[in-house]
């Protein structure tokens, strides 16, 4: 079932591309409009994408999409009334929903160019792509679009092709890892892995190894082992100070020292008495405090990217992160901590032989937090790893159910389908829209859709 990545074709693929885009760049574009998805990895992409397309000259405008509307309502929005040759547009970490952007690129004709590395869920004869798309997804030729490469590795790589002094904002790439793969950064594979070692050869990114406490890797021992989120730490995640101060003096360690400041005894010895363990985590010379570390910068991205997404955007330039989004930072994470511990216990959930519903619609879980709560649990390994879980509610925002949809790679070993296709089956069925990788997505679907779904669940999950 698992096919070995195809590296040369993708290569190939990726080339081509490259080579459309620069010799158009030069005889025929003259405006590109660049979209990419509302997460660190989607900015990350876009700021590459951007860079390049400043330092090639060019008038761009872009667009942050967030799925919660169907492509066709989207660039409607967006697509200019009269049709012209003369635009590219580049899709960053989105556009892999095929099935409902082939029928509108079909109609144009201006240049689409596609890098994303969500798996496409749709039945797509890749040979019959129209002329004007150029489509470059890894998942199609084997690679992991988590562990292998993310979106903004893979704008980095079409980047760097154009312009070699991309390399030098190879930085973005390293976010968009760290916000998209959740892990420590000796756990990378492929693309990432590469792009990731040449970026600290070339010294645009610092390696290190340490205590690993994400979330938190910026304060003191005492914080970091209150407010991780990976790993969550039961017993110490939101727990009182008093409990990890009398902890922390057992081992005779000062509880405000700095994680990074740890020296190899003081490491040893939580080790020996937690479930922690070692691990290495990337650095950005060029900023400051809290956004120098890669998975936490990432982290605050993925946060304001829902709260307010020019602060996000206006944050990635920044070496210093203001109080503003210093304040969101750690209510957010305090939460997601306090949230994990909800629902890791308490919260209602119905239950099949391969399903976990949970909902968070009626929980102190706001709905702009069941996405990372579902994914920080899964990823913690806090519910049984045979099931998927539905973690999600009514939204009275848009008046639809909300689902979260994660699975981790234990239960995909039995075969099982990914959480996209699962998405795939149910919007066939159900109507929603939404999308993800095999591992996580999301749906929003009309109440009625949901309750046939939460009915018939194992329908939909083979
Ligand atoms: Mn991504």
């Amino acid at each position: 079932m698992v096919q070995k990545p195809d590296r040369k074709n993708f290569l190939e693929k990726l080339n081509t591309a490259v080579d459309f885009f620069e010799d158009n760049s030069r005889n025929l574009y003259n405006n590109v409009i660049a979209i990419s998805h509302n997460d660190a990895d989607g900015i990350s992409s876009l700021q590459i994408i951007q860079n390049l397309l400043h330092k090639m000259n060019f008038n761009y405008d872009y667009f942050i999409y967030n799925r919660s509307v169907s492509w066709a309502n989207y660039l409607s929005g967006i697509l200019p009334k009269a049709q012209n040759n003369k635009t590219a547009l580049i899709f960053t970490d989105v556009g892999s929903n095929l099935t409902e952007l082939i029928p509108i690129i079909k109609k144009r004709k201006e240049d689409f160019y596609i890098l994303d590395h969500h798996e496409v869920d749709d039945d797509i004869d890749f040979d019959m792509l129209p002329e004007n798309l150029f489509f470059v997804n890894p998942t199609i030729f084997g690679f992991d679009g988590l562990d292998h490469i993310s979106g903004a590795t893979l704008a980095y790589m079409f980047a760097k092709k154009i312009n070699f002094a991309t390399i030098k904002q190879g930085w973005l790439a390293v976010i968009g890892i760290a916000g998209d793969s959740l892990k420590s950064m000796e756990k990378l594979q492929s693309f990432n892995k590469e792009i990731y070692q040449e970026l600290v050869d070339e010294e645009v990114i610092y390696d290190e190894e340490g205590l690993i406490l994400f979330g938190r890797m910026h304060d003191s021992i005492k914080n970091g082992l209150k407010f991780s989120i990976l790993p969550f730490l039961n017993g110490f995640g939101g727990e009182n100070d008093q409990k990890i101060k009398s902890f922390l003096s057992k081992l005779q360690i000062n509880p405000n020292k700095k994680v990074v400041d740890l020296d190899k005894t003081e490491i040893q010895k939580i080790i020996d008495n937690t479930n922690l363990n070692i691990g290495r985590f990337a650095l950005l010379p060029q900023k400051q405090g809290l956004l120098k570390f890669a998975f936490e910068h990432a982290l605050l991205l993925n946060i304001l990217s829902f709260k307010n997404i020019s602060a996000a955007l206006s944050i990635i330039q920044q070496r210093t992160i203001t109080r503003y989004a210093k304040e969101i930072y750690f209510e957010y994470v305090s939460s997601l901590v306090k949230n994990m511990k909800i629902l890791s216990e308490d919260l209602p959930r119905y239950e099949t032989e391969k399903a976990i519903f949970i909902d968070a619609g009626n929980s102190p879980i706001p709905p702009s937090n069941w996405s990372d709560t579902a994914s920080f649990t899964t990823v913690n390994g806090l519910l049984k790893p045979n099931k998927m879980l539905f973690l999600g509610g009514f939204e009275k925002k848009s008046q639809m159910v909300k689902l979260s949809i994660r699975c981790s790679r234990k239960y995909l070993e039995n075969n099982e389908l990914g959480v996209n296709k699962v998405i795939g089956v149910i919007k066939e069925n159900l109507g929603g829209t939404g999308g993800g990788h095999k591992l996580a997505g999301g749906i929003r679907l009309s109440l009625p859709s949901f309750n046939i779904l939460k009915q018939k669940v194992s329908n939909y999950l083979n």
